[in-house]
């Protein structure tokens, strides 16, 4: 099965997604070992590697050390192109469609094609839609976008839609990585409700209370990050026979 169709699928059977987001640049290969013992004793079901600006080559390095401690699909996040290696098992193909900045609608997607038209990557086209976490994030900083105001449920439902009729396969409700605030669980509910494809959701989760929020509003793949690098004992908490309901 593609990791498209498996996402699909979990949505089906309401089955819940780990995502642990691990940018290149914050980790090093010496450290990778370690780390994945922990994500792999953990209910992560996906990793993901991606950062906002990170150095040439290293994506690949990461990924790579990534590939030899475990044996979960491993999913570009890329923050820009030159992140792109065929050493992933897929790419979010992420369209910033909360913004109107053309470079993260369009412009980057064409400046890698000359890495992706030979791919053995599973691209997947995603709307990647910025809610204000309540700080200014990397991706707001980067992109040059405004996000949508936490309590305009409305916007988020219509660009989420948009997304979907201009055939993207997942929508990423993000507030950012390091988000005071994550998305609101009434705000991702009405937009799993209009949506018939997979929503994620991902950005300043940082405990389990959160996580377990983000899953009842209908989350079908949620993202943790920074808590994992700030206090790997977080891990504890998210061992699979912790939390046994989520691998139901
Ligand atoms: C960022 O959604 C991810 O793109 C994860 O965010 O680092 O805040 O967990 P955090």
């Amino acid at each position: 099965m593609s990791i498209l169709e498996d996402i699909i699928k979990a949505k089906g059977d309401r089955k819940k997604l780990l995502a642990v987001l691990i940018d290149p640049d914050k980790i090093s290969v010496h450290a990778v070992p370690d780390f994945m013992d922990k994500v792999n004793a953990s209910i992560a079901t996906h990793v993901f590697v991606g950062g906002s600006t990170v150095a040439n080559g290293l994506t690949e390095k990461i990924v790579l050390a990534i590939k030899t401690f475990t044996d979960l699909p491993v999913i570009l996040f890329p923050g820009d192109a030159i992140q792109i290696t065929d050493e992933a098992h897929g790419i979010l193909f992420l369209s910033l469609i909360s913004g109107r900045n053309p470079e993260y609608l369009i412009g980057q997607h064409v400046k890698s094609i000359a890495k992706l038209k030979n791919t053995s990557l599973e691209i997947i086209p995603t709307g990647y839609i910025l809610i204000d976490g309540g700080n200014e994030t990397a991706v707001q900083r980067v992109s040059k976008t405004t996000p949508i105001p936490r309590n305009d449920n409305e916007m988020a439902v219509e660009t989420a839609l948009a997304g979907q009729f201009s055939g993207k396969q997942l929508i990423y409700l993000e507030a950012g990585s390091g988000a005071k605030h994550p998305v609101p669980s009434r705000m991702i509910a009405e937009v799993v409700d209009e949506l018939s494809v997979p929503v994620i959701v991902g950005g300043g989760i940082r405990d389990v209370n959160a996580l377990e929020k983000a899953y009842a509003a209908g989350a079908t793949l949620v993202v943790i990050g920074t808590i994992l690098e700030d206090d790997e004992a977080f891990f504890e908490k998210l061992k699979k026979n912790r939390m046994p309901r989520m691998h139901e």
